[in-house]
């Protein structure tokens, strides 16, 4: 059994959750935190449910600082949404307090959790199956984007260091490759000459933002699809989840992630790469939804970079994946031998239709240039 189920009681009896709980069982198709929906009964109501989360060790360092993001992100989401006349409840994630008071529970191992209320009436998508779904989530993380606009950046921890800095990631690769510690290298030739082939073009956002083309703003920096509930009676996307990222980033990495994600019909770990392509209609109508859902807010010069944030976000979680399998797969979840290789080649499938398809990409962003 996996130390989280062991440790699963205790961290139960740690909450109150207003009711007898009557089942905890996984959920979700997440990479990195070990989560639960718990079931409680009340004696008068139907069943209530939660989201319960053991966060990642390997991830995280320092959950206390992370707990304080979410938290005061939270609450400030909850606010603005309120301000405009929505339904925070809905709208925006909740943290619950342990019954001690602070932040979190530990539990006698070490691990950190914290608990949720389960966004009910909310449908979690793995693959954008219409333009319309992946344009709701493309409103939705542009709105997300504006409601943090006034956000005081500087009160934000970075929970992961560098974690979208595209160098870091390229020099972490070569040091997994130089290590090779699980002999594993001589699997993933292609795919290393791929990277190596690319070293330029992971400085390309970095030194647009070191020569102030690209102003630093509150970011997601997680955007996938299944980091956004979508709304089952409207189909809109209601409420962003996984909040562990949120820091001061580039919006084109907000941007770029959900391309990586979504613009295609494929899994992330699809073996058969034949299925895998990138779907400019979808790149077309996530633009359209997202650049609306920011309010208009973006700089010609952001609108410009857009297609490079598809690119290095695709590029660099391929390199992270690559990175992990070298490293013996101890970052992002596992269900099988080789799944992050397999999962590096479907992202390089994506880059090098992007590069194909690059004229496309600059003359659908363009078109929302304010000076052409
Ligand atoms: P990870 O960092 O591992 O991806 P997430 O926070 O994204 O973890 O949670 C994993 C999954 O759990 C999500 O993709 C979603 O399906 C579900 N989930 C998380 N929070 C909620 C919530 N408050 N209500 C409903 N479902 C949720
Ligand atoms: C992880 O947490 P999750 O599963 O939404 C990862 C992202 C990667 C993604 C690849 C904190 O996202 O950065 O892009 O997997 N999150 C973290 O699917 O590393
Ligand atoms: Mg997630």
């Amino acid at each position: 059994m996996a130390q989280a189920e062991q440790t699963l009681q205790e961290v139960l009896e740690a909450f109150d959750f207003g009711a007898p709980v009557v089942g905890a069982i996984r959920y979700g198709c997440g990479h990195i935190n070990d989560t639960f929906v718990v079931h409680t009964q009340p004696a008068d109501a139907c069943c209530r449910r939660f989201i319960l989360q053991r966060m990642s060790s390997a991830a995280f360092k320092r959950p206390d600082q992370l707990m304080e993001n979410i938290i005061g992100v939270t609450e400030f989401l909850g606010r603005e949404i309120e301000k405009r006349g929505g339904d925070r409840s809905r709208e925006a994630m909740r943290v619950i307090r342990p019954k001690s008071g602070a932040d979190f529970y530990t539990d006698s191992q070490g691990g950190a959790w914290r608990l949720y209320p389960f966004v009910e009436g909310t449908i979690c998508y793995q693959t954008a199956d219409t333009p319309e779904l992946f344009a709701a989530s493309g409103r939705a993380f542009g709105r997300f984007q504006q409601l943090l606009r006034d956000y005081p950046a500087e009160t934000l921890y970075e929970t992961i260091p560098r974690f979208h800095d595209t160098e870091d990631r390229l020099a972490k690769f070569k040091a997994a490759l130089a290590a090779d510690k699980l002999g594993r290298a001589k699997n993933c030739q292609p795919e290393t000459g791929f990277v190596l082939a690319r070293e330029q073009d992971c400085s390309v956002a970095l030194n647009a933002l070191r020569e102030g083309k690209l102003p630093l703003r509150v970011t997601h920096n997680d955007t996938k699809l299944n980091n956004v509930l979508m709304d089952e009676a409207t189909g809109e996307g209601i409420c962003i989840i996984d909040l562990d990222t949120v820091m001061p980033g580039l919006v084109i990495y907000d941007f770029g992630d959900s391309i990586r994600f979504g613009a295609n019909h494929s899994a992330e770990d699809e073996r058969d790469l034949s299925k895998v392509n990138l779907d400019v209609d979808l790149f077309a109508a996530y633009t359209a939804a997202f650049l609306a859902g920011t309010g208009g807010s973006l700089t010609d010069e952001e609108i410009a970079y857009l297609p490079w944030g598809a690119k290095l976000m695709t590029l660099e979680c391929g390199m992270r994946f690559l990175t992990d399998f070298l490293e013996g797969d101890t970052y992002f979840h596992t269900s099988r031998e080789n799944q992050n290789l397999d999962r590096c080649r479907t992202q390089f499938k994506l880059v090098g239709d992007m590069e194909a398809r690059w004229a496309e990409l600059e003359a659908i962003t363009g078109r929302y240039r304010k000076q052409q």
